[in-house]
C-alpha cells in the first residue's frame, strides 16, 4: 500500500489509521507547495488533486473517511470496525459520514463566517454539530461505547484540528478527556511523529 500524503494536513487521519492497522505501507510525500498534486500522474490517483490518497495494488481510494473505511474492511482482524450485522455498525457508519457531512461543513461555515438557515444546512449549525458530539461522548469513552473504532480515528482527528490546530472551538472537558484517551494510543504517537518530522 502507498499513502500519498503531506504533513500538517488531513493526511494525519489516514496516517493514524495505517499505524493502527500495523500493516506495511510506503509513504509518498506530495509536495503541495510546489503543486505536485496538480500533475497528471497524481490526478490519476486522486482527481480532486488533494491529499491523502491510498493506492493498494489496482485499487485507489481518496477522501480520508473512505480511506479509513477501506482499511478497516481490508483488515477486519484489527477489530476497528463492527462487522456487518453487528448493532453498532449503524452508528459506526453514521460517525464516519458525519465527519465530512457534519464536521467539515460546520468548520467551513465557521471559518468563512457564512450564514445558513439551520433547517437548510444538512449539518444544522456549527454549535449543533459539536453539541451532538459532546452529548454522545458524555459518559461514553468512545463513539461506539467502550470499544475504540476507526470512527474514533476520524472524529478524534477532526476534533484535534478544530480545537487545537484551528482553534475554532473552545476546549470542553468531555472533548479533552476523549482526545487524551484516543491520542494516548501508540499508533497516534507514531503518526504524530511522522507528521511532525514530515517524512
Ligand atoms: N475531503 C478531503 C479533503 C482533503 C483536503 O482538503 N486536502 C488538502 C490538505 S488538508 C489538500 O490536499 N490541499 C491541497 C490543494 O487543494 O491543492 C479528505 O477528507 O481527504
Amino acid at each position: 500500500m502507498r499513502l500519498f500524503w503531506a504533513p500538517h494536513t488531513r493526511s494525519l487521519r489516514a496516517l493514524w489509521m495505517l499505524e493502527e492497522i500495523g500493516a506495511p505501507y510506503e509513504r509518498v510525500l506530495v509536495d503541495l507547495k510546489n503543486g505536485a498534486q496538480h500533475t497528471p500522474a497524481y490526478h490519476a490517483i486522486n482527481p480532486m488533486e488533494k491529499v491523502p490518497a491510498l493506492q493498494d495494488g489496482d485499487a485507489c481510494v481518496a477522501e480520508s473517511g473512505a480511506i479509513i473505511a477501506y482499511l478497516a474492511e481490508k483488515f477486519p482482524q484489527t477489530g476497528l470496525a463492527p462487522a456487518i450485522g453487528e448493532a453498532t455498525r449503524g452508528r459506526y457508519l453514521q460517525w464516519l459520514f458525519f465527519s465530512s457531512g457534519g464536521i467539515e461543513a460546520a468548520i467551513t461555515q465557521k471559518y468563512t463566517k457564512s450564514e445558513m438557515p439551520e433547517g437548510t444546512a444538512g449539518w444544522g449549525s456549527f454549535d449543533k454539530v459539536f453539541n451532538v458530539l459532546e452529548e454522545v461522548l458524555t459518559g461514553s469513552p468512545y463513539l461506539l461505547g467502550d470499544k475504540f473504532s476507526a470512527a474514533d480515528v476520524l472524529i478524534a482527528a477532526d476534533l484535534h484540528f478544530t480545537i487545537n490546530a484551528f482553534k475554532l472551538l473552545e476546549q470542553r472537558p468531555v472533548f479533552a478527556s476523549y482526545l487524551e484517551r484516543c491520542q494516548s494510543r501508540p499508533a497516534f504517537h507514531r503518526a504524530a511523529k511522522i507528521d511532525a518530522d514530515g517524512v
